[in-house]
């Protein structure tokens, strides 16, 4: 979030209203920050669309893996590194130094998609930095000793996911696992992770979290600038390695909401999310990185995609909607295999490009084409209706069979419709005071009467209201 003149007018009276109290100094409450995937952008085109997303305010962008990696045509090639040379199907060291710069003028960060786990899977050649390498071989980096050698099961991958001892120290889809127990393996790791950081970057998804013990974790943190953000992926369901327990750490992603908010829109239910921390895997709000999809669920079916736009968009604004958590939108492009991304005959990835709104491209999912999510109309509007809400807890929230809606403190109150079929003559009782409010979403204005909202809905459609 970016502060206009108005929101800090506000702010400052707000300070001023507090002083005397003992509140901390902290500006942003972490839930007041968003951030976008942008999966497979080149660095290129994020520098382009850094002014855009600034204006959106949008505070950070995610990049996809940056170093030396296999060469190939599938999407999934930067996640089997070679060496931590920044020469990758993104772009080269110095385009990724333009970007740091040009979207930190825009005053958007970027967070990198560390592969600090392991190395490639079973091939060998030549990187895309020019490095020669085989499984286990990495040039003067890495070699055999620098690797797992898993004793609990046969092939050396991970069988049995309720094992921390095995998804920790045998092979995540057969790639070289390394030592992370070992100084030499955490020193290089470190060397890598602080590269990014004198160059700018504010914080690391830490891809395969979980696969990596908490120890060694630490040890790589303790290393590194304490101001230093990580997100971890820390996927659900191996007890010893939960989401929980990485919060030491820092951040996690939140699948669980990407999970409840898949199935309130396929299923057509209409719920409010459970947030409740009393779970191994539901975290607490300040601690985690909410989403819609990312590139993985994407294509497993666990999350909505693009191909259900309407749906995608819907979700996306009841997570901006919510109080919970720090919200990550995600933007790629269309695909028809689960392999397949827009590259050159070198293996690099075209440019991405978006209409000047993302209605024509949302719509056109022809593969190779760049849906822009993060340019939809409705993002930009709840974005700003975050704003307004912050800090306002969800009250009220009330479902009938196809709207589920709920009050923002005493300003702000939001309705979606989870099913696919128009609703008219919606009414809902609020504890909103009389009088306009505002339509973010639509820009029109609603009344409320005798507490009472009453619209039309067509299917998933959103109305994010704001007291005038
Ligand atoms: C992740 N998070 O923890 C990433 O989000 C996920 O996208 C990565 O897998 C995974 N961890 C490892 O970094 C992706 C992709 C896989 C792909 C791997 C390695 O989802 O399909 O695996 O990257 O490039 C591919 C093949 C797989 C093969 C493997 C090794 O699909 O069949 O395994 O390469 O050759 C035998
Ligand atoms: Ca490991």
């Amino acid at each position: 979030m970016r502060f206009t003149l108005k929101q800090l007018t506000l702010a400052l009276i707000g300070v001023l209203a507090l002083a005397g109290c003992s509140s901390d100094a902290d500006s942003d409450r972490f839930e007041d920050q968003v951030g976008v995937q942008m999966f497979l952008w080149n660095f290129n085109s994020i520098a382009q669309e850094c002014e855009y997303l600034g204006d959106a305010g949008i505070d950070w962008v995610l990049v996809s893996p940056p170093q030396e990696h296999i060469q190939g045509e599938q999407w999934w090639v930067g996640y089997q590194a070679v060496s931590y040379q920044l020469e990758s199907q993104l772009g080269t060291k110095s385009e990724f130094e333009t970007m740091v710069k040009t979207c930190g003028d825009q005053g958007v960060e970027i967070y990198v998609d560390a592969v600090i786990n392991h190395m490639t899977g079973n091939s060998e050649g030549v990187g895309t930095a020019g490095t020669e390498y085989a499984k286990y071989e990495y040039g003067d980096l890495y070699t055999r000793a620098d690797f797992h050698a898993c004793t609990q099961t046969l092939d050396s991958q991970i069988a049995d996911w309720t094992s921390v001892a095995q998804v920790q120290e045998c092979e995540l889809l057969n790639l070289a696992d390394l030592r992370t127990e070992d100084e030499s393996v955490r020193a290089k790791i470190v060397g890598y992770l602080q590269s990014l950081v004198d160059l700018g970057v504010t914080g690391f998804r830490i891809d395969a979290a979980k696969h990596i013990a908490l120890a060694d974790m630490e040890a790589i943190k303790a290393k590194l600038p304490a101001t230093i953000k990580y997100i971890q992926e820390v996927v659900p369901g191996t007890p010893g390695a939960e989401p929980l327990d990485y919060l030491g750490i820092g951040d996690i992603f939140g699948f669980d909401l990407a999970y409840q908010l898949a199935s309130i829109f396929t299923q057509q239910v209409a719920y409010l999310p459970d947030t409740s921390t009393e779970s191994p895997w539901v975290t607490p709000s300040n601690q985690t990185v909410v989403m819609v999809s990312n590139h993985d669920t994407e294509r497993n079916g666990q999350a909505i995609n693009y191909s259900q736009p309407a749906q995608f968009e819907a979700a996306t604004a009841l997570m901006l909607a919510l109080d919970y958590g720090q919200p990550m939108l995600y933007s790629s492009f269309a695909f028809d295999s689960y392999d397949w991304a827009p590259k050159d005959e070198n293996g690099r990835m075209l440019d991405a490009k978006c209409a000047q709104s993302s209605a024509i491209y949302f719509a056109n999912h022809e593969a190779g084409t760049w849906l822009c999510q993060h340019r939809m109309n409705s993002v930009n509007s709840m974005i700003a209706f975050r704003d307004e809400t912050s800090g306002k807890p969800v009250t009220n929230p009330q479902t009938s069979d196809s709207v589920l809606s709920f009050e923002r403190g005493d300003i702000g109150f939001f309705a979606v419709n989870v099913t696919t079929v128009d609703q008219s003559g919606v009414e809902i009782s609020t504890g909103l005071a009389d009088g306009k409010y505002l339509d973010f979403i639509s820009g029109k204005e609603i009344e409320i009467l005798g507490g009472v909202v009453k619209t039309d809905l067509v299917a998933n459609q959103a109305i994010a209201l704001i007291r005038r």
